[in-house]
């Protein structure tokens, strides 16, 4: 597969047609691509092309060179060596391009139907981001900040992350955002939106949260070296001291998670055989540590955490499974819950759909080149 379809069409398929040969709501002519690079595909050599304008019909190669934009592409010397003696025949059929395929409702197999999925031909609804546009999806997103902030939040930054610093972060960690997308379908501008906020407010007072909790694990396993003492020993020396504040949790990392949440979100996905890790207890601290640690240190696995507990905030949420077709109502409800509840969280949702809007934006631009890239 070479991101280059050929539809073997065993039935005529007319312009404008309205047969729909796999039923995904898409006539057989819509899952065509009509224009690729100055070529107008027609629909069937029995249509009339004077009528619709259509000024040839490509080659095989024609598409192929399309794909690959050179005559020295190593997929021509393959498929020499594949086809031998058929070869030229079979460069000059004539060729159809698909934007799907219009036999399958589901052409790459990835569970979304050819009418919903923005990428038809690639298991996967997300791309990769690209460097071009960086600077203006900054100043796009640091505007919005600007008027959302106020006076102290805008310049609270000296040590943490300033708009520019989390853009760079989330363009760092692309892969891992549009890997963790795919892997549930979400779009991945609810990962970006949602890491752009918590890493733009992370200030002083997280910090400081995550110490006492710290100091609490310290405690704890201080406390564990105490009890396996001697009993003459505990008497000499006494318990460890508790420490004030007693702080067992805290949001925590890039994407400012709680080990609560995390494990919540964890054990709700492998209640229900999803690809995560084993089941948490919140209430045994070594677990629970073990958790807290990962979403400080770890940020490939915070980040993946966020897509997670997305996921199930939705769930709890009521909304559907379907999150690559989100609504702008279902989506804002998504990051709200991210957040938590009340007023405040739904404030934080209102903001940070703006954040979303923007890279949702710059996210179809690079499905669009895909796709141009594809046929
Ligand atoms: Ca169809
Ligand atoms: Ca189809
Ligand atoms: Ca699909
Ligand atoms: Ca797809």
């Amino acid at each position: 597969m070479f991101g280059v379809v050929v539809f073997q069409c065993h039935t005529f398929v007319y312009a404008n047609g309205k047969n729909d040969t796999d039923s995904d709501g898409l006539t057989d002519w819509e899952e065509i691509r009509k224009n690729i690079k100055g070529f107008l595909v027609p629909m069937m050599i029995e249509s009339s092309t004077d009528k619709y304008g259509y000024t040839g019909i490509p080659k095989f190669v024609d598409a192929l060179m399309c794909r690959t934009h050179s005559a020295d592409d190593p997929i021509f010397e393959f498929l020499k060596s594949k086809l031998g003696s058929d070869y030229d025949d079979i460069m000059q059929l004539p060729c159809l391009i698909l934007n799907s395929d219009p036999t399958k409702a589901d052409s790459d197999g990835d569970g979304i139907v050819d009418k919903r999925d923005p990428l038809t031909l690639m298991y996967s609804i997300n791309v990769r981001m690209n460097d071009s546009y960086k600077d203006s999806l900054y100043n796009e997103v640091d505007k919005i900040i600007d008027a959302q902030f106020n006076f102290l939040k805008k310049n609270k930054n000296i040590g943490f992350y300033s708009t520019k610093n989390c853009v760079d972060i989330i363009f760092k960690y692309d892969k891992i955002i549009t890997d963790i997308s795919n892997k549930y379908f979400i779009h991945k501008a609810a990962v970006q939106s949602i890491l752009l906020r918590e890493l733009r407010c992370c200030d002083v007072t997280d910090e400081i949260a995550d110490y006492w909790v710290e100091q609490q694990y310290i405690y704890q396993e201080k406390m564990e070296e105490y009890q396996n003492l001697p009993w003459i020993v505990k008497a000499l020396t006494g318990p460890p001291t508790m420490p004030i504040p007693y702080k067992t949790d805290s949001s925590t990392g890039y994407g400012q998670i709680f080990a609560r949440t995390a494990i919540d979100a964890n054990n709700w996905a492998n209640k229900k055989g999803m690809d995560v890790e084993k089941l948490y207890n919140y209430d045994n601290w070594k677990e629970r540590k073990e958790i807290w640690e990962k979403l400080k240190n770890d940020n490939e696995y915070n980040i993946r955490m966020v897509a997670l507990v997305l996921i199930w905030g939705a769930a709890e949420k009521g909304l559907s499974e379907e999150y690559w077709c989100y609504n702008d109502y279902e989506t804002k409800t998504m990051l709200t819950r991210y957040n938590g509840f009340g007023n405040d969280a739904i404030k934080y949702g209102n903001q940070t759909f703006r954040y979303y809007q923007v890279f949702d934006k710059y996210n179809q631009m690079d499905i669009e080149r895909t796709i141009m890239k594809l046929n």
